[in-house]
């Protein structure tokens, strides 16, 4: 990758030093993001970055994070350390210039060797910024430095402490809770998600992550390694571990195209879903862009050109579309952009036009060889794509049938929704609740106003494992999208999701809080995932938290969540209680679960989040696929605690 190598010594001067500390404790979401739960991580990637960046100049071969058990982060790794001579312009050394200024750090200075970018590539500056303290310790010259700081202010010039034989940078810093007042506590597997990630996406690195809050059953620290000797090959493997594979081998390539690194891994399974991720610079460029447009056209280019040079078309009836080319494939797009555009609504869509023929073309050639090298191989893919065709034509018919009624609205809406008086959508509720008889003690309930009913039967389709038109055609997916007002398919993009005419903002998925309910709740975020993804990363989708128990004494009745709630009630209360454990909805009166579950002074609603674009995915097809895991812990980890309402 010759590009991202030095190309001119990198000393202290080069380094722009620009204003904004303050701007940045003032604004703070203008640098990460959000001050909730994920900009809290994103100062995580920030600082890994930077070693990450030394990593593929070929300096650094080890990256070490620690989250500390007062919540405090450490990122130490064996690179070069930073530089801690003298800054010209600035008159201090090169290492607070890069700590205390935003847009120092070589970032915004394109002749450097950076091409890796946190999310938003904004820098450590704006982590030390952010953190209530932070130390920057420095091993070079067989010497180590240091320099603390208070909410991105130097406590003292930059001091030598001793000798050392190491090499390296060391940064640890506490979040300011000041700033991120939802909450400073970190969380194991969104680190390790992104840790796992980025170890795929830079092979060789080795990433090490300690949790030194938790301990394993011997009294030693949770810890994981993160290293791939494959890169995205490994990847997609990882990906698809729970799916089947179609062929034996991943098609892959590394190289670079027209001065671009590419690199490419794909691989058929035989579900009927298209898992494309797509990475810039390590990001994952969750809009896609350039970079996916390039890939597309040269699969698909490459594989019709194949298709009908085989004959294997010959007599077919129908057409095939790009979409078919794609059905139960998983992919991963890995470019680094010197200098990259990002645009769309979340700024992770990649704008550079050069991109897309560097990846279509690097796509082709690959495709190409493989083909020609492994016929077998080749047949069972292009038999894939005419089986994937022909259901294509199916499920346009069936899903005609859900727009058509969904355009009709009035009237169009299922018999079995109790809809809300309020129409303005930002007020409405509606609750997805598993069972007719648990529907009709909401449908009591409820506040008539704002609140909507839909009760689903049983369990719902896993539409992880059925056919795309099939998914359209049962009735109570039609059901969610007929009451939902959200209709597919626009004049570019015929999977393109319309919410225009969302009739609630708040989308409540209500089960028991039991397996049974969680493997509901499951499968019902499997369909949001995979049919109505935007909807969750719009913030509309919740899941409601109903009690366990209710512990009685006398006149006095107190709900608890979980075990250790119960007993503290209890002890509380004194004496002998009584303790009822609810094994359903339906054990409970309308006005117990209006108490407890429904009424936003009181409820706690759980806002469905997507962590890592990757995970989701290989999370859910693991759930869905044939392997039965623990489902209740899953939506544990996975729907943060957000108590939206208070
Ligand atoms: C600029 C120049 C040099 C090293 C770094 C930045 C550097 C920064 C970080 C941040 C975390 N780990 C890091 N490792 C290295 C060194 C230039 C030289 O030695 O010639």
């Amino acid at each position: 990758m010759s590009n991202i190598e030095d190309k001119q010594q990198y000393s202290a001067d080069s380094i722009q030093a620009l204003e904004g500390m303050e701007h940045v404790r003032m604004r703070p979401s203008m640098y990460i993001g959000d001050v909730g739960v994920r900009g809290l991580h994103h100062l995580v990637y920030e600082v890994i970055d930077n070693s990450i960046d030394e990593a593929l100049a070929g300096h650094c071969n080890n990256i070490d994070v620690f989250i500390n058990e007062d919540n405090s982060i450490t990122v130490l790794d064996d690179g070069r350390g930073i530089p801690v001579d003298m800054h010209k312009k600035e008159g201090v050394s090169a290492l607070e210039v890069v700590m205390t200024k935003i847009g120092a750090g070589g970032k915004f200075d394109k002749d450097s060797y950076k091409v890796s970018g946190g999310l938003h590539g904004v820098g450590v500056s704006c982590v030390n910024a952010l953190s209530d303290h932070l130390r920057a310790t420095v091993f070079r010259n067989g010497q180590v430095y240091e320099q603390e700081y208070s909410k991105g202010k130097a406590l003292y010039p930059v001091k030598l402490i001793g000798d050392t034989d190491k090499r390296g940078t060391e940064v640890t810093f506490t979040p300011d809770k000041t700033i991120f007042q939802q909450t400073t506590e970190y969380n194991y597997d969104t680190l390790a998600a992104r840790l796992r990630e980025l170890s795929y996406l830079n092979k060789g690195i080795v990433i090490h992550l300690t949790d030194k809050r938790n301990q394993d059953d011997e009294g030693n620290d949770i810890k994981e390694t993160f290293t791939s000797s494959e890169g995205l090959s490994e990847f997609v493997r990882y990906l698809d571990s729970t799916r089947e594979q179609l062929t034996a081998s991943v098609i892959s390539m590394e190289g670079e195209k027209n001065g671009i690194p590419v690199e490419v891994a794909m691989v058929y399974n035989t579900s009927y879903s298209e898992n494309l991720h797509s990475y810039v610079n390590n990001i994952n460029t969750h809009e896609g862009g350039t970079h996916l447009s390039g890939f597309r056209r040269g699969l698909t280019g490459t594989l019709k050109k194949y298709a009908d040079n085989s004959g294997l078309l010959k007599n077919l009836k129908f057409d095939i579309a790009g979409d078919d080319f794609r059905e139960g494939l998983t992919a991963i797009v890995s470019v680094k952009v010197q200098e990259p555009q990002f645009e769309g609504q979340t700024k992770t869509k990649l704008g550079n036009r050069e991109v897309s023929a560097a990846v279509s073309q690097a796509v082709s050639e690959m495709l190409t060889d493989y083909l020609e090298e492994n016929p077998g191989d080749a047949k069972t893919i292009v038999q894939k794509v005419i089986l994937a065709a022909q259901a294509r034509h199916a499920a346009r018919k069936a899903r005609e049938m859900v727009q058509r009624k969904t355009v009709m609205s009035i009237g169009g809406l299922p018999g079995k929704l109790s809809d809300c008086s309020e129409t303005d959508p930002e007020q409405c509720e509606i609750f997805l609740v598993e069972g007719d008889s648990a529907g009709g003690t909401a449908k009591q309930g409820r506040d008539r106003n704002f609140q909507a009913i839909l009760p689903l039967r049983g369990k719902i389709l896993n539409v992880e494992k059925a056919m795309v038109h099939k998914v359209f055609e049962n009735e109570e997916i039609k059901n969610m999208f007929t009451a939902l007002g959200v209709t597919i398919g626009t004049e570019e993009d015929s999977k393109a999701l319309n919410l225009s005419k969302l009739r609630y903002h708040k989308v409540v998925i209500m089960c028991d809080a039991d397996v049974d309910g969680s493997h509901i709740a499951t499968l019902i975020l499997t369909f949001f995932f995979r049919f109505m993804r935007e909807m969750v990363e719009q913030g509309y989708v919740y899941i409601a938290t109903p009690p366990l128990y209710l512990v009685k004494k006398g006149q006095k009745r107190e709900y608890a969540w979980d075990d250790d709630q119960r007993d503290l009630i209890a002890t509380k209360l004194g004496g002998s209680v009584n303790i009822q454990r609810y094994k359903g909805l339906g054990e409970m009166n309308a006005e117990q679960l209006w108490d407890t579950t429904m009424n936003p002074e009181f409820r706690t609603l759980r806002q469905v989040v997507i962590d890592s674009d990757v995970e989701a995915d290989r999370v859910f097809s693991m759930l869905m696929g044939d392997e039965v895991p623990p489902r209740r812990d899953f939506i544990e980890r996975n729907a943060k605690y957000a108590n939206i309402d208070a």
